[in-house]
Protein backbone atom coordinates (compact mmCIF):
# COMPACT_ATOMS: atom_id res chain seq x y z
CA UNK A 1 0.00 0.00 0.00
CA UNK A 2 1.81 3.33 -0.84
CA UNK A 3 1.65 6.11 1.08
CA UNK A 4 3.17 9.83 0.21
CA UNK A 5 3.47 11.88 3.07
CA UNK A 6 3.81 15.88 2.55
CA UNK A 7 5.27 18.51 5.16
CA UNK A 8 3.57 21.39 5.36
CA UNK A 9 3.09 24.44 7.52
CA UNK A 10 0.12 22.08 8.87
CA UNK A 11 2.43 19.17 9.73
CA UNK A 12 2.52 15.90 8.01
CA UNK A 13 -0.46 14.98 5.28
CA UNK A 14 -0.53 11.65 4.57
CA UNK A 15 -1.86 10.48 1.02
CA UNK A 16 -3.21 6.51 1.09
CA UNK A 17 -5.71 4.31 0.67
CA UNK A 18 -7.00 5.03 4.27
CA UNK A 19 -6.42 8.54 4.06
CA UNK A 20 -8.59 9.32 0.70
CA UNK A 21 -10.83 7.43 2.29
CA UNK A 22 -11.94 9.85 4.69
CA UNK A 23 -12.17 12.80 2.31
CA UNK A 24 -15.20 14.65 2.94
CA UNK A 25 -16.33 16.27 -0.37
CA UNK A 26 -18.52 19.61 -0.14
CA UNK A 27 -18.33 20.96 -3.67
CA UNK A 28 -17.70 19.93 -7.40
CA UNK A 29 -15.68 23.02 -8.95
CA UNK A 30 -15.69 21.55 -12.71
CA UNK A 31 -16.46 18.67 -14.33
CA UNK A 32 -15.15 17.37 -17.62
CA UNK A 33 -18.02 16.07 -20.16
CA UNK A 34 -15.69 14.53 -22.59
CA UNK A 35 -13.08 13.33 -20.31
CA UNK A 36 -15.27 12.12 -17.51
CA UNK A 37 -12.92 13.69 -14.97
CA UNK A 38 -13.56 16.04 -12.06
CA UNK A 39 -12.38 18.16 -9.54
CA UNK A 40 -14.10 18.13 -6.18
CA UNK A 41 -13.14 20.47 -2.97
CA UNK A 42 -14.05 19.10 0.20
CA UNK A 43 -12.29 18.39 3.39
CA UNK A 44 -9.31 15.86 4.29
CA UNK A 45 -8.51 15.59 8.06
CA UNK A 46 -10.32 18.67 8.66
CA UNK A 47 -8.29 20.58 5.67
CA UNK A 48 -9.56 22.57 2.65
CA UNK A 49 -8.80 19.68 -0.14
CA UNK A 50 -9.13 19.91 -4.06
CA UNK A 51 -9.38 16.10 -5.42
CA UNK A 52 -9.21 15.52 -9.15
CA UNK A 53 -9.94 12.27 -10.30
CA UNK A 54 -9.90 11.07 -14.15
CA UNK A 55 -10.00 7.76 -15.03
CA UNK A 56 -6.50 6.67 -16.69
CA UNK A 57 -6.85 6.67 -20.66
CA UNK A 58 -7.39 3.06 -21.69
CA UNK A 59 -4.45 1.57 -24.03
CA UNK A 60 -5.02 0.24 -27.30
CA UNK A 61 -3.79 -3.23 -26.52
CA UNK A 62 -6.19 -4.00 -23.46
CA UNK A 63 -9.46 -3.63 -25.61
CA UNK A 64 -9.72 -7.19 -25.74
CA UNK A 65 -8.86 -7.21 -22.05
CA UNK A 66 -11.72 -5.18 -21.02
CA UNK A 67 -14.15 -6.62 -22.95
CA UNK A 68 -13.00 -10.10 -22.12
CA UNK A 69 -13.33 -9.18 -18.52
CA UNK A 70 -16.84 -7.28 -18.33
CA UNK A 71 -19.39 -8.83 -15.98
CA UNK A 72 -22.74 -7.20 -16.82
CA UNK A 73 -23.92 -5.13 -19.58
CA UNK A 74 -27.08 -2.65 -19.85
CA UNK A 75 -27.60 -1.73 -23.70
CA UNK A 76 -30.02 1.05 -23.37
CA UNK A 77 -29.87 1.54 -27.19
CA UNK A 78 -30.78 -1.04 -30.30
CA UNK A 79 -30.67 0.62 -33.48
CA UNK A 80 -29.11 -1.70 -35.92
CA UNK A 81 -26.33 -1.26 -36.84
CA UNK A 82 -25.94 1.16 -33.77
CA UNK A 83 -25.77 -0.10 -30.02
CA UNK A 84 -24.83 2.26 -26.75
CA UNK A 85 -24.59 -0.01 -23.77
CA UNK A 86 -23.10 0.47 -20.18
CA UNK A 87 -20.78 -1.73 -18.89
CA UNK A 88 -19.50 -3.23 -15.64
CA UNK A 89 -16.32 -5.17 -14.95
CA UNK A 90 -17.40 -5.92 -11.47
CA UNK A 91 -20.95 -6.22 -10.05
CA UNK A 92 -20.28 -6.82 -6.40
CA UNK A 93 -22.10 -3.88 -6.19
CA UNK A 94 -25.14 -3.52 -8.01
CA UNK A 95 -25.25 0.20 -7.28
CA UNK A 96 -22.17 1.27 -8.76
CA UNK A 97 -21.68 3.60 -11.62
CA UNK A 98 -20.89 1.45 -14.43
CA UNK A 99 -17.11 1.60 -15.62
CA UNK A 100 -17.84 1.83 -19.46
CA UNK A 101 -19.82 3.25 -21.70
CA UNK A 102 -19.22 1.29 -24.81
CA UNK A 103 -20.91 1.91 -28.13
CA UNK A 104 -21.30 -0.80 -31.25
CA UNK A 105 -21.43 -0.58 -35.03
CA UNK A 106 -22.17 -4.23 -36.32
CA UNK A 107 -21.94 -4.23 -39.09
CA UNK A 108 -20.00 -1.36 -39.68
CA UNK A 109 -19.30 -0.35 -43.36
CA UNK A 110 -16.71 1.04 -45.10
CA UNK A 111 -18.69 4.61 -44.92
CA UNK A 112 -18.28 4.25 -41.08
CA UNK A 113 -14.56 3.18 -41.41
CA UNK A 114 -13.79 5.86 -43.01
CA UNK A 115 -15.66 8.35 -40.74
CA UNK A 116 -14.38 7.28 -37.78
CA UNK A 117 -10.81 7.28 -38.79
CA UNK A 118 -8.53 9.81 -38.09
CA UNK A 119 -8.05 11.74 -41.29
CA UNK A 120 -6.08 14.98 -43.07
CA UNK A 121 -8.52 17.90 -43.24
CA UNK A 122 -9.06 21.06 -45.33
CA UNK A 123 -10.92 24.17 -45.62
CA UNK A 124 -13.31 24.39 -48.80
CA UNK A 125 -15.56 26.69 -49.58
CA UNK A 126 -19.25 25.59 -51.17
CA UNK A 127 -20.66 28.50 -53.07
CA UNK A 128 -24.21 27.49 -54.74
CA UNK A 129 -22.81 26.52 -58.18
CA UNK A 130 -20.52 23.46 -56.35
CA UNK A 131 -23.57 22.89 -54.56
CA UNK A 132 -25.43 22.22 -57.89
CA UNK A 133 -23.15 20.66 -60.19
CA UNK A 134 -21.15 18.32 -57.01
CA UNK A 135 -22.78 18.43 -53.57
CA UNK A 136 -26.74 18.09 -54.70
CA UNK A 137 -25.54 15.17 -57.38
CA UNK A 138 -23.63 13.84 -54.12
CA UNK A 139 -26.83 13.72 -52.02
CA UNK A 140 -29.00 12.35 -54.47
CA UNK A 141 -26.71 9.52 -54.74
CA UNK A 142 -26.45 8.88 -51.30
CA UNK A 143 -26.81 5.19 -49.83
CA UNK A 144 -30.83 5.68 -48.65
CA UNK A 145 -30.00 2.73 -46.46
CA UNK A 146 -28.10 4.90 -44.57
CA UNK A 147 -31.00 6.60 -43.21
CA UNK A 148 -32.41 3.49 -42.09
CA UNK A 149 -31.67 4.01 -38.51
CA UNK A 150 -33.56 7.75 -39.00
CA UNK A 151 -36.99 6.29 -40.51
CA UNK A 152 -37.15 3.47 -37.67
CA UNK A 153 -37.19 5.86 -35.18
CA UNK A 154 -39.92 8.05 -37.41
CA UNK A 155 -41.95 5.38 -37.55
CA UNK A 156 -41.45 3.86 -34.17
CA UNK A 157 -39.86 0.78 -34.42
CA UNK A 158 -36.86 1.53 -32.88
CA UNK A 159 -35.79 3.81 -29.64
CA UNK A 160 -39.51 4.03 -28.99
CA UNK A 161 -38.95 4.04 -25.27
CA UNK A 162 -36.47 6.75 -25.73
CA UNK A 163 -38.38 9.47 -27.65
CA UNK A 164 -39.45 12.15 -25.56
CA UNK A 165 -41.47 13.82 -27.57
CA UNK A 166 -43.41 12.98 -30.76
CA UNK A 167 -46.21 15.66 -32.48
CA UNK A 168 -49.36 14.61 -33.33
CA UNK A 169 -49.09 15.09 -37.16
CA UNK A 170 -46.91 13.04 -39.26
CA UNK A 171 -45.77 16.51 -40.37
CA UNK A 172 -43.92 16.96 -36.82
CA UNK A 173 -40.82 16.19 -35.26
CA UNK A 174 -39.47 13.50 -32.93
CA UNK A 175 -37.21 14.46 -29.77
CA UNK A 176 -35.09 12.22 -28.43
CA UNK A 177 -31.90 11.44 -26.48
CA UNK A 178 -28.68 11.23 -28.89
CA UNK A 179 -26.50 8.14 -29.49
CA UNK A 180 -24.06 10.09 -27.88
CA UNK A 181 -25.39 10.18 -24.68
CA UNK A 182 -26.40 8.02 -22.18
CA UNK A 183 -28.69 10.48 -20.12
CA UNK A 184 -26.72 10.60 -16.82
CA UNK A 185 -24.44 14.03 -16.55
CA UNK A 186 -26.78 17.38 -17.19
CA UNK A 187 -23.63 18.75 -18.22
CA UNK A 188 -23.09 15.94 -21.24
CA UNK A 189 -27.38 16.52 -22.35
CA UNK A 190 -27.18 15.88 -25.88
CA UNK A 191 -30.17 14.95 -27.71
CA UNK A 192 -31.30 14.96 -31.47
CA UNK A 193 -34.43 16.09 -32.89
CA UNK A 194 -35.86 14.47 -35.75
CA UNK A 195 -38.37 15.86 -38.67
CA UNK A 196 -40.96 13.25 -40.08
CA UNK A 197 -40.45 15.40 -43.73
CA UNK A 198 -38.23 13.45 -46.07
CA UNK A 199 -37.93 16.58 -48.20
CA UNK A 200 -35.73 18.96 -46.04
CA UNK A 201 -32.14 17.36 -46.82
CA UNK A 202 -29.76 20.08 -45.83
CA UNK A 203 -30.19 23.74 -44.16
CA UNK A 204 -30.09 24.95 -47.56
CA UNK A 205 -33.63 23.39 -48.64
CA UNK A 206 -34.76 25.40 -45.68
CA UNK A 207 -37.60 28.35 -47.04
CA UNK A 208 -39.05 30.80 -44.74
CA UNK A 209 -42.55 28.31 -45.27
CA UNK A 210 -40.64 26.39 -42.87
CA UNK A 211 -40.16 29.17 -39.83
CA UNK A 212 -43.19 27.70 -38.24
CA UNK A 213 -41.55 24.17 -38.07
CA UNK A 214 -38.43 25.68 -36.74
CA UNK A 215 -40.19 27.51 -33.92
CA UNK A 216 -42.71 24.63 -32.83
CA UNK A 217 -39.18 22.46 -32.50
CA UNK A 218 -37.36 25.15 -30.83
CA UNK A 219 -40.28 25.42 -27.91
CA UNK A 220 -40.69 21.75 -27.75
CA UNK A 221 -37.19 21.31 -26.95
CA UNK A 222 -37.30 23.90 -24.25
CA UNK A 223 -40.50 22.61 -22.43
CA UNK A 224 -38.97 18.99 -22.62
CA UNK A 225 -36.40 19.31 -21.27
CA UNK A 226 -37.28 21.81 -18.78
CA UNK A 227 -40.09 19.08 -17.60
CA UNK A 228 -37.78 15.72 -18.25
CA UNK A 229 -34.32 16.78 -17.09
CA UNK A 230 -34.79 20.27 -14.88
CA UNK A 231 -32.63 22.48 -17.66
CA UNK A 232 -33.34 25.58 -18.54
CA UNK A 233 -33.72 27.02 -21.91
CA UNK A 234 -30.89 29.47 -21.58
CA UNK A 235 -28.76 26.31 -21.02
CA UNK A 236 -29.59 24.81 -24.50
CA UNK A 237 -27.29 25.30 -27.71
CA UNK A 238 -29.65 24.31 -30.34
CA UNK A 239 -27.47 24.04 -33.95
CA UNK A 240 -27.70 22.26 -37.26
CA UNK A 241 -24.66 20.55 -38.92
CA UNK A 242 -23.62 21.34 -42.17
CA UNK A 243 -21.91 19.03 -44.46
CA UNK A 244 -24.57 16.48 -41.62
CA UNK A 245 -23.74 12.61 -41.81
CA UNK A 246 -26.59 11.90 -42.76
CA UNK A 247 -29.27 13.71 -45.56
CA UNK A 248 -32.32 14.01 -43.14
CA UNK A 249 -32.89 17.27 -41.49
CA UNK A 250 -32.23 16.98 -37.98
CA UNK A 251 -31.41 19.93 -35.49
CA UNK A 252 -28.68 19.03 -32.25
CA UNK A 253 -29.41 20.31 -28.82
CA UNK A 254 -26.49 20.30 -26.17
CA UNK A 255 -25.85 21.71 -23.03
CA UNK A 256 -23.92 24.85 -23.17
CA UNK A 257 -21.41 23.22 -20.27
CA UNK A 258 -20.90 20.26 -22.62
CA UNK A 259 -17.05 20.38 -23.76
CA UNK A 260 -16.91 20.96 -27.81
CA UNK A 261 -16.55 17.94 -30.21
CA UNK A 262 -15.77 18.81 -33.49
CA UNK A 263 -19.05 18.64 -34.59
CA UNK A 264 -20.01 21.85 -32.47
CA UNK A 265 -16.93 23.69 -34.10
CA UNK A 266 -17.61 27.05 -35.91
CA UNK A 267 -17.67 26.29 -39.92
CA UNK A 268 -20.26 23.14 -38.88
CA UNK A 269 -22.41 23.74 -36.67
CA UNK A 270 -25.02 26.73 -37.26
CA UNK A 271 -27.22 28.06 -34.76
CA UNK A 272 -30.76 27.02 -35.50
CA UNK A 273 -31.58 31.28 -33.92
CA UNK A 274 -29.40 32.39 -36.74
CA UNK A 275 -31.21 29.95 -39.29
CA UNK A 276 -34.61 31.47 -38.53
CA UNK A 277 -33.20 34.48 -38.72
CA UNK A 278 -31.93 34.54 -41.85
CA UNK A 279 -35.39 32.75 -43.48
CA UNK A 280 -36.60 35.91 -42.11
CA UNK A 281 -34.25 38.28 -43.66
CA UNK A 282 -35.11 35.43 -47.41
CA UNK A 283 -37.48 36.88 -50.16
CA UNK A 284 -40.58 35.25 -49.80
CA UNK A 285 -40.09 34.45 -53.73
CA UNK A 286 -37.08 32.31 -55.06
CA UNK A 287 -34.30 30.80 -53.30
CA UNK A 288 -33.69 31.68 -49.68
CA UNK A 289 -30.86 33.28 -48.20
CA UNK A 290 -29.80 29.51 -47.09
CA UNK A 291 -29.83 28.81 -50.22
CA UNK A 292 -28.02 31.36 -51.86
CA UNK A 293 -24.43 31.46 -49.26
CA UNK A 294 -21.13 30.10 -50.05
CA UNK A 295 -20.45 27.56 -47.03
CA UNK A 296 -16.91 27.52 -45.75
CA UNK A 297 -16.60 24.43 -44.04
CA UNK A 298 -13.36 21.58 -43.14
CA UNK A 299 -13.81 18.68 -45.22
CA UNK A 300 -11.91 15.36 -44.23
CA UNK A 301 -9.94 13.02 -47.20
CA UNK A 302 -12.20 10.24 -46.55
CA UNK A 303 -15.26 12.01 -46.96
CA UNK A 304 -17.56 10.97 -50.07
CA UNK A 305 -17.15 14.57 -51.42
CA UNK A 306 -13.60 15.09 -51.36
CA UNK A 307 -12.51 14.26 -54.64
CA UNK A 308 -15.36 16.01 -56.32
CA UNK A 309 -14.72 19.55 -54.19
CA UNK A 310 -11.22 18.84 -55.34
CA UNK A 311 -11.89 18.61 -59.15
CA UNK A 312 -14.65 21.59 -58.91
CA UNK A 313 -11.82 23.83 -57.40
CA UNK A 314 -13.60 24.50 -53.73
CA UNK A 315 -10.52 24.35 -51.80
CA UNK A 316 -8.90 27.39 -50.24
CA UNK A 317 -5.37 26.84 -52.56
CA UNK A 318 -5.70 23.34 -54.37
CA UNK A 319 -2.06 23.33 -54.80
CA UNK A 320 -1.90 22.54 -50.50
CA UNK A 321 -3.52 19.66 -51.28
CA UNK A 322 -0.75 17.20 -51.56
CA UNK A 323 -1.26 14.02 -53.81
CA UNK A 324 -0.53 12.23 -51.30
CA UNK A 325 -3.03 12.97 -48.92
CA UNK A 326 -5.77 12.27 -51.61
O1 LIG B 1 -25.55 16.25 -38.11
P1 LIG B 1 -25.02 14.84 -38.19
O2 LIG B 1 -25.64 14.08 -39.33
O3 LIG B 1 -23.54 14.81 -38.18
O4 LIG B 1 -25.45 14.14 -36.81
C1 LIG B 1 -26.22 12.99 -36.67
C2 LIG B 1 -26.53 12.83 -35.19
O5 LIG B 1 -27.37 11.69 -35.01
C3 LIG B 1 -25.29 12.60 -34.34
O6 LIG B 1 -25.30 13.47 -33.24
C4 LIG B 1 -25.40 11.13 -33.93
O7 LIG B 1 -24.81 10.86 -32.68
C5 LIG B 1 -26.90 10.92 -33.92
N1 LIG B 1 -27.24 9.52 -34.18
C6 LIG B 1 -26.65 8.74 -35.12
N2 LIG B 1 -27.23 7.51 -35.07
C7 LIG B 1 -26.86 6.45 -35.94
C8 LIG B 1 -28.18 7.51 -34.09
C9 LIG B 1 -29.10 6.50 -33.60
O8 LIG B 1 -29.17 5.36 -34.05
N3 LIG B 1 -29.93 6.91 -32.60
C10 LIG B 1 -29.88 8.17 -32.06
N4 LIG B 1 -30.71 8.46 -31.08
N5 LIG B 1 -29.03 9.13 -32.53
C11 LIG B 1 -28.20 8.79 -33.53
Amino acid sequence: MSTIAVTSSVGSIDISVESLSTFNPTKILSESTSTGSIYVLGTLSDLPTIVHIQKTVLESEKVQVVLQGLDRLNVFLENQPYFSSHAWSNTEDINRSPDYQIKVICPATETHIKKYSEQERYMVKETPKIYKNVVLPYIEAFDGTRLGWVYAILEGRKEAERVLYKTEDDTGFVILPDLKWDQTSMNALYLTVLVQTHSIKTLRDLTPSHIPLLEDIKQAVFRTVKEKYGVASSKLRLFVHYQPSYYHFHVHVVHINAEATSGMLVGQAHMLDDLINLLELSPSNGPSLLAQKTYTYPLGVEHGLFEGMKTAGAFYRDDDISDGAV
